[in-house]
C-alpha cells in the first residue's frame, strides 16, 4: 500500500486539541537523491543532528467554522497559499474524506535570519500533533515514515540529538525510517553562519531531483554516502570529534559536488559561502577544530565542540550558536 491508511483506523476519532513540538535537523550524512518520488524513499540513509529548541511547535483541534483554517506564526493563511495546501493535503492522508475540518496553528522558532527551511520540523510536528490529536496509538518508527511523506528530511525530526534514517529496501517503504541514537554529548556546538537568508531559487527537491537525473557523478553518491553514514555514527559512538567533522564536511562537498556537475549546473553555495569556508580552512591549519557542512542553500553550518565556541564567535562574528543536547 502506498500511503499510511493502513496504520489509520477505517473512521478517526473526534479530534481532541492536542499539541506537538519537533526539532530542525542538519544532516552530518546527507540525504540526496530518491528512489520514489511519491514516497520519499531516498537511495542512501542519512545521520543527523537535532536543532534542540529551534524547532516548530504545531496545535490540531477542530475547526469552529466548518472550514480548514491554517495559522502561520500567528497569521491566518488564505487556503489557497502553497505552505497552508500542503498542510491540509498532509491532514487529508489522516481524513481521507472524513468530514473533520481543522484548525492547525504552527510556529516556528528558527530565527528567520537564520536562512533554515523549516519543512523537517513542520511535517514531524503536524504528524505527531495529528496523531495526538485523533488519539492514534502507533510506534514512533510509524510517525516517522508518516512524516517521509510529508518531507524526507521530516522522517529525522522526530527525536532530538543524533538520529539515523535507514534507507530500507522494501518497494512501499515499511523499512525507511529514523531512530535515535542513544548518545549523549552535551559539549557537541553547532553554529550557522548565514549566507543569504532570502527564499531558494530551486527547491532541494527540484535540486535532488535534476541531480539524479543528470549528473555525470551522481552514480558515486549513494555508497559513499550509505559509507559516509557508517563512519560518522561509529564516531559519534567513541566521541572522535575529528574524524566525524572530517567525513561531515566532505560528504557535504561531495553532495555539492554531484549538483555542480548536473547539467545546467546547479550550485547553492554562494562566493561568500566559499569565503566562510576559506576563512574556516585557513583557522583549521592554526588548529581549530570545527567543520562545515552546507544544504540546498548558501548557509554554510559549523560543527564543533564547547571548548571552540570562543574561537567559533570571534572568527565569525555573526555566527548563531546552537547547543543541541542539553
Ligand atoms: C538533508 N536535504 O539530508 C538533505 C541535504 C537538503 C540537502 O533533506 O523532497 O526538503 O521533501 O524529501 O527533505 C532537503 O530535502 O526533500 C534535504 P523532500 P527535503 O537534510
Amino acid at each position: 500500500m502506498s500511503d499510511f491508511a493502513r496504520y489509520l483506523p477505517r473512521k478517526l476519532n473526534e479530534l481532541r486539541p492536542a499539541t506537538a513540538y519537533a526539532p530542525s535537523n542538519i544532516a552530518l550524512s546527507k540525504y540526496w537523491g530518491k528512489r520514489d518520488k511519491a514516497l520519499n524513499l531516498p537511495l542512501n540513509s542519512s545521520l543527523s543532528i537535532s536543532l534542540g529548541n529551534w524547532g516548530t511547535t504545531t496545535s490540531v483541534s477542530a475547526s469552529d467554522n466548518g472550514q480548514d483554517e491554517v495559522i502561520f506564526n500567528g497569521t491566518q493563511l488564505s487556503l489557497d497559499n502553497g505552505f497552508a495546501a500542503k498542510v491540509i493535503a498532509f491532514a487529508d492522508r489522516f481524513r481521507r474524506g472524513q468530514p473533520l475540518p481543522l484548525k492547525i496553528q504552527t510556529n516556528n522558532s528558527i530565527p528567520t535570519a537564520a536562512g533554515l527551511a523549516s519543512s523537517a520540523s513542520g511535517f514531524a510536528a503536524l504528524t505527531v500533533a495529528l496523531a495526538k490529536g485523533f488519539a492514534l496509538d502507533l510506534p514512533e518508527s510509524t510517525l516517522s515514515m508518516m512524516a517521509r511523506l510529508g518531507s524526507g528530511s521530516a522522517t529525522r525530526s522526530l527525536w532530538h540529538g543524533f538520529v539515523r534514517w535507514d534507507r530500507g529496501l522494501s518497494q512501499d517503504g515499511d523499512d525507511s525510517y529514523a531512530r535515535p541514537l542513544d548518545v549523549h554529548w552535551p559539549e557537541f556546538r553547532i553554529a550557522i553562519i548565514p549566507v543569504d537568508t532570502g527564499p531558494k531559487s530551486f527547491s532541494s527537491r527540484d535540486g535532488m531531483n535534476h541531480t539524479v537525473e543528470t549528473s555525470p557523478l551522481f552514480p558515486a553518491w549513494p555508497e559513499q554516502a550509505e559509507a559516509d553514514c557508517k563512519v560518522i555514527e561509529s564516531a559519534i559512538r567513541a566521541r572522535d570529534f575529528d574524524t566525524l567533522g572530517q567525513c561531515a564536511e566532505a560528504n557535504a562537498l561531495a553532495m555539492h559536488a554531484t549538483m555542480m556537475a548536473a547539467r545546467p549546473a546547479l550550485c547553492y553555495l554562494k562566493p561568500e559561502s566559499w569565503k566562510v569556508l576559506d576563512t574556516l580552512w585557513a583557522a583549521r591549519t592554526e588548529g581549530l577544530s570545527a567543520y562545515a557542512t552546507a544544504d540546498a542553500g548558501a548557509n554554510i553550518k559549523l560543527l564543533f565542540l564547547q571548548k571552540s565556541e570562543q574561537d567559533v564567535s570571534a572568527l565569525f562574528p555573526n555566527a548563531k550558536l546552537i547547543t543541541p543536547i542539553k
